[in-house]
Parts: structure tokens; sequence; C-alpha cells
């Protein structure tokens, strides 16, 4: 449980700040770069400068070598020496940092973001939540109170985070709560960009054909008798194709 003035703390923090270093632990595991690349993206979104890292030795483990979000990531000696805000992540202690541990003493302000209970409580901002199962539960409160909706790979990002530190939602920490974010990632995760544009160029030559007040009256009739008759759930496919349509047709 994180105290509301933390997170107005950590939130007044990210909202002043013009750029920001996001690291993780030393060897860094699918939580800590699942959590890292997932809030380097949505801080970028945001506007800010942003820059993700984590300590010597530089090597990305192979099965995470796919997550998105990866181009953010600099190599540590590379990380600004005066970061302006340093954000920790998944790091329980200063020693989890390795080679980058210096720049909490340099950066401007420190905001730590982590699930140990055993954390030492380093940094003058703290998330932690002993409760949470993944440091990327933290992150997800986070982005949400910062009102980020998660694209794809926002979602991939958290999704490698919590499978991986509850042992693919096999571990006692696997809570309600773990599976609901599990099952809004999962639901933006299946769809690519791709499939999204590409259901937008048949709702825009559709509308071009038949006039878009004709496509979008068809469109919400076909939407209500599907919920109405409620002979079938109304599958991706059919929500994305209505989302598209919405966005673009009309
Ligand atoms: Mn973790």
């Amino acid at each position: 449980m994180i105290e509301q003035a933390a997170w107005d703390s950590a939130l007044a923090a990210i909202k002043a700040a013009r750029s920001v270093t996001v690291v993780g632990h030393v060897h860094p595991d699918g939580d800590a770069l699942g959590s890292v690349l997932a809030l380097s993206l949505a801080l970028r979104r945001l506007g800010l400068e942003v820059t993700a890292s984590f300590p010597e030795p530089y090597e990305l483990p192979t099965a995470l070598a796919i997550l998105p979000g990866r181009e953010l990531l600099i190599e540590p000696g590379r990380v600004p020496a005066v970061p302006e805000l340093l954000i920790a992540v998944d790091t329980a202690s200063l020693a989890r940092l390795g080679t980058l541990a210096d720049r909490v003493d340099t950066a401007g302000t420190v905001l730590v973001i982590d699930h140990h209970a055993s954390n030492t409580g380093f940094g003058q901002l703290r998330l932690i939540d002993p409760d949470a199962a993944a440091a990327g539960m933290v992150v997800a409160g986070l982005l949400d109170r910062l009102g980020i909706t998660y694209d794809v790979s926002i979602a991939s990002c958290l999704y490698a985070a919590i499978s991986s530190d509850t042992g693919s939602f096999r571990f006692g920490s696997t809570t309600a709560e773990v599976h609901r974010l599990a099952a809004r990632l999962l639901e933006m995760a299946s769809l690519s960009e791709h499939d999204l544009q590409r259901f937008a160029e048949a709702s825009r030559r559709i509308a071009a054909r038949f006039g878009p007040d004709l496509f979008a009256e068809g469109l919400d009739g076909a939407a209500m008798t599907a919920i109405n008759l409620q002979q079938k759930r109304l599958g991706l496919m059919d929500r994305a194709l209505l989302f598209a349509a919405a966005r673009y047709g009309r």
C-alpha cells in the first residue's frame, strides 16, 4: 500500500521535470527491464526527454531483446553525470545499481519505484509497495495516475514485467489485481498497430463508398444488435473494427 502523499510527490516531480533517466538493477530480469521500458515509453509520450539504462555489464538478456522501447536504452557510461530526475526501478538497494549508484548522489531528484520488502529506503521520493507482485504493478499504478493509456508497446513491456516476477502467474503473489492488469494488457497486446491501420483504411474506403452517415448508422445498428442479442460476446476484432471506424470513418 502506497500513501497518497507519496503518489502526489512522485507525480509532482515527474510533471516538473524536462528530462528523466530511468534505470533498472544490475543483470536486469523481465520485471526490471519491462518496468523501465514501459515507464520510459510513457514518459516520452508525456514530452519528457528520456534515457533508460542499467548498470554494467551492459548486456541485454536474449529473451528480453525483443521488448519494445529498447531503442531508448543507452550504455551506462553515457548516462548523464547529473541527471535532472533519476528513477530507479526494481532496485532494493544502492548496491543493485552497480556502476550507476553514483548517479543517486548527483541527481537533482531521485525517485525509487520498487516492491521489495527489503528496500533500504534510499532516494528522496519512494513508491514502494511490498505487497505488489512486481515493480511493474507499481509502474502500472503510476501510469494510470499520469493518465497514460496503454499502447501495444507499453502493454507488452508491463506484461513481461508481471509475468516474469509471478513465475508466469504461478507464485502466491499472483493476486486478483495481477490478473485484472494481465487481462487489460492482453486485450491491448493481441492487436498490432498494423492491424489497426488496416481496419482504419478499410473503414475509410467503406465510408467513402457509402457516405459517412450511412456507414456510421449501419455500424451503430450492427453494434447495438450484437450487444442486444448477446448471442456471442463482441470479439476483439469486432471491437477493433468499431474502434477504428469510430475514429477514422466519420
Ligand atoms: Mn521485481
